[in-house]
């Protein structure tokens, strides 16, 4: 017979993904506001739970325990209802998620945010990099269903408003469609 692609959601989830600095903190934030979805902050839950295996020095990065935050997250996903954010998207099983949020922000406005954010130099270099040659975005479509990702802008207050609106009409429909 035929496979299930996912177990069926009265509720969808959705997740935020793209460079560090683009805004998915802030979005998911105010996507779960806007929806009552729960928001699950995956770079914040790996920092508490330490869910890392070492540390590159040279690029100020942790490197991931990928099985411990699976096995975190399996059961914190199976009953949908979450906004996820994380800075990138193929660790994640695809049945997890009904919305791919790519956010995307142009170069100057990134590098501003993330001077602020008091990065090195490498890794606000390797960050604005990621973001021209648009990694996440390739990552995200090539890991997700095309019809379920969607590239947004996120290069003001005016575009993270537009773009927490638009989810929740998204959320809105997907609960009429599936009650
Ligand atoms: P991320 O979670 O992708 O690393 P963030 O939500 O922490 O990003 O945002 C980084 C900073 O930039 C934070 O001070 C909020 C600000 N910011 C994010 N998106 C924005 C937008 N669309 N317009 C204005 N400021 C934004």
């Amino acid at each position: 017979g035929d496979i299930p692609q996912h177990p069926p959601r009265k509720i969808p989830s959705i997740l935020v993904t793209g460079t560090p600095g683009t805004g998915k903190t802030t979005t998911s934030e105010m996507i779960a506001n806007a929806t009552g979805l729960e928001h699950i902050d995956v770079g914040k839950l790996c920092k508490e739970k330490n869910m890392y295996e070492s540390y590159m020095e040279d690029f100020d990065t942790h490197v991931l325990d990928e099985d411990k935050l699976l096995d975190e997250l399996e059961e914190v996903l199976a009953p949908g209802g979450k906004v996820v954010d994380f800075h990138t998207c193929e660790v994640f099983p695809e049945r997890w998620f009904d919305l791919v949020i790519v956010l995307r922000t142009n170069n100057t406005v990134l590098y501003d945010r993330l001077q602020t954010r008091k990065y090195n130099e490498r890794k606000v270099t390797e960050n604005i990099e990621c973001e021209i040659m648009q990694v996440v975005l390739d990552e995200a479509k090539a890991s997700y269903a095309e019809e379920i990702v969607i590239e947004l802008q996120s290069n003001s207050v005016d575009d993270m408003e537009e773009n927490v609106e638009r989810t929740r009409q998204w959320v809105e429909a997907f609960k009429r469609n599936n009650a």
